[in-house]
């Protein structure tokens, strides 16, 4: 099989469709965004991803790289659009549902189709199968069909991509078996064979687990506030268990996947999913203590300015959506404050940037929200030195504490409630 048509050039897509193009097969990648389009037909990009521009332009320099608004006949289809949450937390699978109807028309005998957006679970049996078959043709006598989840992590999504384990769902055995021979040909990972809903389960169950951890690091964090202890100390202690990883506290869990797939086991049984719905409210709780947080730090001043450091879901990736900072800056200016943002990663954010020295300028309090490599290596006395009032809140531990007392700070790091004379603490192991 040598032609693929790969359905949205988004985060997932546009590495799939490069590399694949990279490795010698014909890759047609289709966006419904003209700008995306064309970008990518110049060889450039519109994400930031370490590595990418480089296959990108590799990949179109080849020839076997073309972008179009339009899919093409192809003997392999690969869907990898977004399964964002609709505003009740339910799975909006519009974008999956369009893009399996635009194919449909296409097909023909033979023809392998392999969705790679984290879908709930059921999604290929219900939604895909009823909408391929328009085609005239039947899944598992004349379509091959396999769920094989993406499990990249922004920032590292090339590496990941070629050394992460695979997991192929087929619908049935012949499927997975024509599916693994696309993946096998740029996967160093190994392919793990199994049927398709239980691919969509381990892909969600993967994020869930992981959200379910952290709404656990908070809620400990939360209890170490009020026993007056230090959770990342804490924490490091109980990971010398050689069985357990206690992932970090912070403000919040953003992004498209960790803070959306839980949903989408919600959605399964409401009833039966509440460890699940419980992590999701914790998490989604933590803007608001780190807003709590702030206002106990600055207490009543006039016409207060906060300076939020980092607009990024997570720390050394450009990527906003979903993310908790956004909903400490929201809540701060509902309450009053005077929020300026920096972020030396996201450019088109929902919520403008500004230079470091103006975002810090006359503010009563700093507030670091994204763990971005640039912000261990700020100078407190230069920014200490805009400031109109010292305060400076840690939510992701990662500020050298000591070195800001020096400089005149009252510190407080979320999740210690060791307060300002807090003794050192011993950084916890990232969890990753
Ligand atoms: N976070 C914490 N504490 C932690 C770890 C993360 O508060 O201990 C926060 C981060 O700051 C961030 C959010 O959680 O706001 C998610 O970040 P992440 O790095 O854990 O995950 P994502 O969303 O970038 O990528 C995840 C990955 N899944 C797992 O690690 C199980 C990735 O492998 C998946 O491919 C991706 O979701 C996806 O697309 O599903």
């Amino acid at each position: 099989m040598k032609s693929i048509c790969v359905m949205g050039l988004g985060y997932i897509g546009l590495p799939t469709a490069s590399v694949m193009a990279t490795n010698g097969y014909k890759v047609l990648g289709v966006d419904v965004h003209p700008r995306v389009v064309d970008t990518v037909n110049k060889g450039n990009i519109h994400i930031k991803e370490p590595g990418l521009a480089t296959v990108v332009a590799a990949a179109i320099q080849s020839g076997n790289l073309r972008a179009s608004l339009k899919p093409e006949r192809s003997e392999v289809y690969i869907i990898a659009v977004p399964t964002p949450l609709s505003k009740d937390h339910k799975p909006d699978m519009s974008f999956v549902r369009d893009a399996t109807a635009r194919i449909a028309p296409l097909l023909e005998p033979g023809d392998l189709v392999i969705l790679e957006s984290t879908s709930p679970p059921g999604t290929c049996r219900d939604l895909l199968i009823p909408i391929l078959e328009q085609s005239g043709h039947k899944v598992g006598r004349d379509l091959y069909l396999a769920h094989c989840p993406e499990r990249v992590l922004p920032g590292q999504i090339l590496r990941e991509f070629i050394n992460n384990d695979r997991i192929i769902g087929g619908f049935d055995t012949a499927s997975a078996q024509r599916a693994r021979e696309i993946y096998a040909s740029f996967v160093d990972g190994e392919l793990l064979l199994t049927d398709m809903t239980s691919a969509e389960m381990a892909k969600v169950l993967e994020n869930t687990y992981r959200d379910v951890n952290i709404a656990l690091a908070n809620e400990v964090a939360l209890l170490c506030e009020k026993l007056g202890i230090d959770f990342w100390e804490v924490a490091t202690l109980a990971n010398r268990h050689p069985r357990v990883n206690v992932h970090q506290a912070g403000p919040g869990v953003g992004g498209h996947c960790i803070s959306v797939d839980p949903w989408f086991l919600v959605d399964v049984d409401p009833a039966e999913a509440q460890i699940i719905r419980l992590a999701r409210d914790r998490n989604d709780g933590m803007p608001e203590h780190v807003v709590r947080l702030i206002k106990d730090m600055v207490g009543p001043v006039e016409n207060a300015k906060v300076a939020a450091l980092g607009l990024a879901f997570k720390g050394n990736v450009d990527d906003a959506r979903e993310s908790p900072s956004i909903k400490v800056i929201e809540l701060l200016e509902r309450d009053g404050f005077r929020v300026a943002a920096h972020d030396p990663w996201v450019k088109d954010g929902p919520y403008e940037v500004q230079g470091l020295e103006d975002c810090v300028q006359g503010a009563d309090c700093v507030v670091v929200l994204t763990n971005h490599n640039d912000y261990k290596f700020l100078h407190p006395r230069q920014v200490g030195a805009k400031m109109r009032h010292r305060n400076l809140l840690d939510t992701r531990n990662i500020i050298a504490h000591d070195e800001w007392r020096e400089a005149g700070f009252r510190v407080r790091l979320l999740g210690s409630g060791k307060g300002e004379s807090a003794v050192e603490t011993t950084q916890a192991p990232v969890a990753s």
